[in-house]
């Protein structure tokens, strides 16, 4: 069933773009949106326009495809994505990126907004996830297994790409932006962690929290792409910051580091190219 809903997606994308292949796919979290408009040779295609694609129902902006040109390279961007706090199954919430590496993406950069639990993280600092910590006690891969996709039990080891993770940190660097590493911890949400859970992830080596990223990022590894990262901290979490978490503070941060992350971005997805 899902097999043929992601094929029939893939060649909904390939005519709506006339782009038979996308070799990176880009997923924009909450605030980074903004990235997708103005790329070069840009065709966007709504979600709604794509069949089987999950469309986000909340925030003000409805989650669209842009697919792009980037020096002869093709990249999907997904602007907007749906979470399972919002009670989509999981696996609806990775069905775009199992798209996009139907569609040909190699490689799957995911970024997102997250809270910062790590000794020396602040709002506005960018991170490259190095591992993760599932702590919803969900999974993506629940269910039979289609091989056509992927194995049944896949290994997670080096998950998120350690030479990526250097071309990443190379960029950052030449072009002089900071980008630290750390452990992204997956919860559900939608409420904020307590100031005790924040403890409790901080001593399981959790260095970020946030309610996205690591469905996709797993479901990525099932198809057998490559996974790169990000997470831009929006606010300090539970307990570490002073004051109460707001999702105005999240989007006032994301807002402040837009150009940053943009550099980033833009400097490093010609790296990335298999
Ligand atoms: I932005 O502090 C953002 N997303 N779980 N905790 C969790 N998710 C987040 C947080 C946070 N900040």
């Amino acid at each position: 069933m899902t097999y043929h809903q992601i094929a029939t997606a893939t060649a909904a994308i390939a005519a709506a773009t006339n782009r038979d292949k996308h070799d990176i796919a880009l997923v924009l979290g909450s605030g980074l949106s903004e990235y997708a408009t103005g790329l070069p040779k840009a065709i966007e295609v709504p979600y709604e326009r794509i069949p089987g694609f999950p469309v986000p129902r909340v925030e003000g902006h409805a989650g669209s495809l842009v697919s792009a040109e980037l020096g002869g390279t093709n990249v999907m961007v997904l602007a907007g994505r749906v979470h399972y706090y919002e009670g989509w199954p999981l696996e609806e919430v990775v069905f775009g990126v199992r798209t996009a590496v139907a569609s040909g993406a190699a490689t799957v950069v995911l970024t997102n907004a997250a809270g910062g639990v790590g000794e020396g993280l602040s709002p506005g600092d960018l991170v490259l996830i190095k591992d993760h910590l599932n702590l919803t006690g969900a999974n993506p891969l629940m269910g039979s297994n289609d091989d056509r996709l992927g194995p049944r039990f896949p290994d997670l080891t080096g998950l998120y790409n350690a030479d990526l993770r250097l071309r990443a940190s190379e960029t950052a660097g030449r072009i002089g932006i900071d980008l630290k590493e750390g452990v992204y911890a997956w919860l559900t949400g939608p409420s904020y962690e307590t100031p005790a859970e924040i403890q409790m992830i901080k001593r399981l080596g959790g260095d970020l929290v946030g309610m996205s990223t690591v469905p996709e990022a797993i479901a990525v590894r099932h198809m057998g792409s490559r996974v790169l990262a990000i997470s831009l901290v929006t606010n300090l979490a539970a307990g570490i910051s002073p004051t109460p978490l707001s999702h105005a503070e999240v989007q006032e941060t994301a807002a402040a580091a837009r150009s940053r992350f943009s550099g980033l971005i833009d400097n490093l997805l010609p790296h990335l190219v298999a």
